[in-house]
């Protein structure tokens, strides 16, 4: 009888241990995978913290309330009679649930850690644009002097930084869609990276960084193009720089 009753509790001890491993190797994978798009790891991560507080806060929130029922008042005046904690007792009570709190920090932390380490290893066969911000526009010039205003035009599938500076004010790119926002300012170059993956979407470019009257219309958007668009866009505008040049 009572090894019958014991079998389940390790079998489902076994499930969960069995989950909880998985679990860890399919977030080591993903770790792996986050090399090429960041978005995906900020998010990945962003959803990890909210499951795990949300799975602490409920297991302490039922604690709580069983506390709160079991130990009630159940008549006017009573008074408790609590017998001490054992030492080893008041212990566990300190360092069990700070382990769960720490342990899952420091995981998170770590993961953090790691991201943005990739984030910051940016990939050698990107496409390199400058950004010049200034009050109220940005202006994107590929490496060919391309130029354009408020629209950046790349292709997709190709990690795309930006060297960024101001000739003004401190602005701020945001890509939301990319999870991504570096400010921009005068006299130092920042950087910004992202990977647009499909063709034929725009997404939204903003300012972030409060930089005078007319900064909340100081918006932009990147358009993504497939590869041999892009190609044909760029040699269009290279022509039209090449014509500019001769007629002056
Ligand atoms: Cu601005």
């Amino acid at each position: 009888m009572h090894k019958q009753r014991r079998l389940p509790g390790c079998r489902t001890g076994a499930v969960w241990l069995g989950g909880l491993a998985s679990w860890l190797m399919a977030s080591m994978v993903q770790a792996g995978e986050k090399l090429h798009d960041p978005a995906r790891g900020w998010d990945h991560l962003w959803n990890e913290v909210l499951v795990d507080i949300t799975v602490i806060g409920i297991v302490f929130a039922i604690i709580a309330a069983y506390f709160v029922i079991r130990y009630r008042r159940t008549s006017p005046g009573q008074q408790g009679s609590a017998t001490g904690l054992s030492a080893a007792a008041a212990v566990a009570w300190v360092v069990i649930p700070g382990f769960v709190f720490l342990a899952d920090d420091l995981y998170i932390a770590a993961q953090g850690w790691s991201l943005w380490n990739t984030y910051r290893d940016v990939p050698a066969d990107r496409l390199e644009v400058t950004l010049e911000s200034g009050m109220y526009s940005w202006d994107y010039t590929y490496a060919n002097g391309v130029r354009t205003q408020n629209e950046l035009i790349v292709p997709a599938g190709k990690p795309v930084m930006l060297k960024m500076h101001s000739r003004d004010t401190i602005h701020s790119h945001y890509l939301p869609d990319f999870r991504v926002k570096e400010d921009s300012m005068p006299g130092r170059v920042t950087y910004l990276w992202f990977l647009p993956k499909e063709a034929g979407k725009e997404h939204l470019v903003t300012c972030t960084e409060y930089c005078g009257v007319m900064h909340s219309y100081m918006a932009g958007k990147v358009i993504v193009k497939t590869e041999a668009e892009f190609k044909t866009w760029l040699d269009q505008e290279t022509a039209k720089l090449g014509n500019k040049a001769k007629m002056t």
